[in-house]
């Protein structure tokens, strides 16, 4: 099996003009956790970096991962987080609203890990169908009442998909796109599968938000690409779709929610897109000036954050990590925070507990172990999660505990 593969053309448009603008150094995969007995062994590093494209702003990192390697097996869900059902329930209902979804139709979720959002568009009557690759979590799905064909999804799959289950009248993809090599198969194969007067939805993460707010630990193997409007824009109309509409989210740092229909001929683009687009031009996405001064800036957050962690240490304080999250794999791997530094890392999900991160082998506890500890300080490396992990360890707050959030500034509450 291919392990990785080198890009030399951008993902979207395929020009060569891939100008590169951070190197996060060498690292394994972000969801690589290591049970006890494999922390001898050798791990496998792969070069973490990224291209910014010259010819359609898209950004992207500079090798591919084989997703068999990542997704087979993987251990993110997003029902960890209350946020995250929030998130779904508003889907759910926005979409439904949009095509009149009713127990005639039939909704495709693009990536649907263990079924979560499916399972809020089954309260409406409708027909769910979920496609992932994570056998572990397909398994959970079709436990759970959600039909799921266990594959990466691609042009062969839509074919066979369409063919057994027909049209979908509404297809998600949310945290998917970005983790996409082959975006153009996969639009090609949205766009066969689609109803005339279907909607295809899709979330990820925002290019503007990672910029602006220095959420460089969001960048690692899983998310191949990072996503800002105008590029998409220019992508998904070689496909026959248009967007109809676009609404950023708070979630994962900031999230973009973009709604698309099979194009309908006028050549009008929507007020929020040209209002997005400008914004992305104001911001400078797409001036290679605006890349390097980001990786200045996540030199200058190193220096920030290892430095408090030092003095703590110096004064002979026990810190912690909050949230075996995949950012925070990176976050550790990239500044070299270690168990010199961390304890030990609490988390919610049970996959992750009793497992050691990846790199840095840095040993996952279920939450309570915080209350139980009392470490003097937690690392928050879940920071998109902070308001609600802050709420749910009032106890640890209130008995002199404190939270150190990294991201977009090192802040100690
Ligand atoms: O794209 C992806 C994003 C959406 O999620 C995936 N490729 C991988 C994953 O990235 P992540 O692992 O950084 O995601 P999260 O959801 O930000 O990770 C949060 C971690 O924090 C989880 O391991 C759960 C944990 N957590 C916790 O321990 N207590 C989360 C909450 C809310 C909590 O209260």
């Amino acid at each position: 099996m291919v392990k990785v593969r080198n890009l030399t053309r951008c993902r979207a448009c395929q020009s060569r003009r891939l100008y590169q603008f951070l190197d996060l150094g060498e690292m394994p995969i972000p969801n690589g956790f290591l049970k006890k007995e494999e922390l001898k062994k050798p791990e496998e590093k792969f070069e973490l970096a990224v291209f910014y494209c010259r010819n359609c702003g898209f950004v992207q990192l500079t090798v591919v991962v084989n997703p068999i390697i990542m997704f087979k097996n993987y251990v993110y869900i997003p029902s960890t987080a209350k946020v995250m059902m929030n998130n779904f329930t508003n889907l759910a209902y926005t979409a439904v609203q949009e095509v009149g979804a009713g127990e005639k139709s039939l909704v495709i979720d693009i990536g649907s890990n263990d079924g979560s959002l499916l399972t809020f568009f089954k309260s409406y009557g409708v027909k769910v169908l979920g496609i992932d690759p994570a056998e572990n979590l397909a398994k959970i799905a079709i436990m759970n009442g959600i039909p799921t064909e266990c594959k990466l999804f691609s042009l062969k799959t839509a074919a066979e998909v369409k063919k057994k289950y027909g049209k979908a009248d509404i297809i998600t993809a949310t945290n998917v796109i970005a983790h996409i090599d082959n975006l153009h198969e996969v639009l090609g194969g949205v766009s066969k599968l689609l109803s005339d007067d279907g909607v295809f939805i899709t979330e990820f993460p925002y290019l503007l938000d990672l910029v602006r707010k220095t959420e460089f630990d969001t960048i690692y193997h899983e998310h191949l690409s990072y996503i800002s409007v105008k590029p998409w824009r220019k992508l998904i109309e070689r496909f026959g779709l248009e967007i109809v509409s676009a609404q950023r989210l708070l979630i994962h740092g900031g999230s973009i929610r973009i709604t698309h229909r099979k194009k309908s001929g006028s050549k009008k683009i929507p007020d929020t897109i040209k209002y997005l687009e400008s914004l992305e031009e104001h911001f400078g996405l797409y001036k290679e000036k605006t890349y390097d001064n980001f990786s200045l800036k996540v030199e200058l957050l190193r220096n920030e954050l290892v430095s408090t962690l030092k003095e703590y240490k110096k004064q002979g304080k026990r810190i912690v990590g909050y949230g075996a999250a995949a950012k925070g794999n990176v976050l550790t791997n990239c500044f070299g925070i270690g168990k010199n530094m961390l304890d030990y890392i609490v988390d919610s999900t049970p996959y992750k507990q009793g497992l050691f991160t990846p790199g840095m082998h840095i040993p996952v506890y279920p939450e309570r172990k915080l209350l139980e500890d009392k470490p003097d300080f937690a690392l928050i490396l879940a920071w998109n999660f902070a308001d609600e992990i802050i709420e749910k360890q009032k106890a640890f707050h209130r008995g002199g505990g404190r939270f150190i959030i990294p991201i977009p500034k090192v802040r100690v509450v």
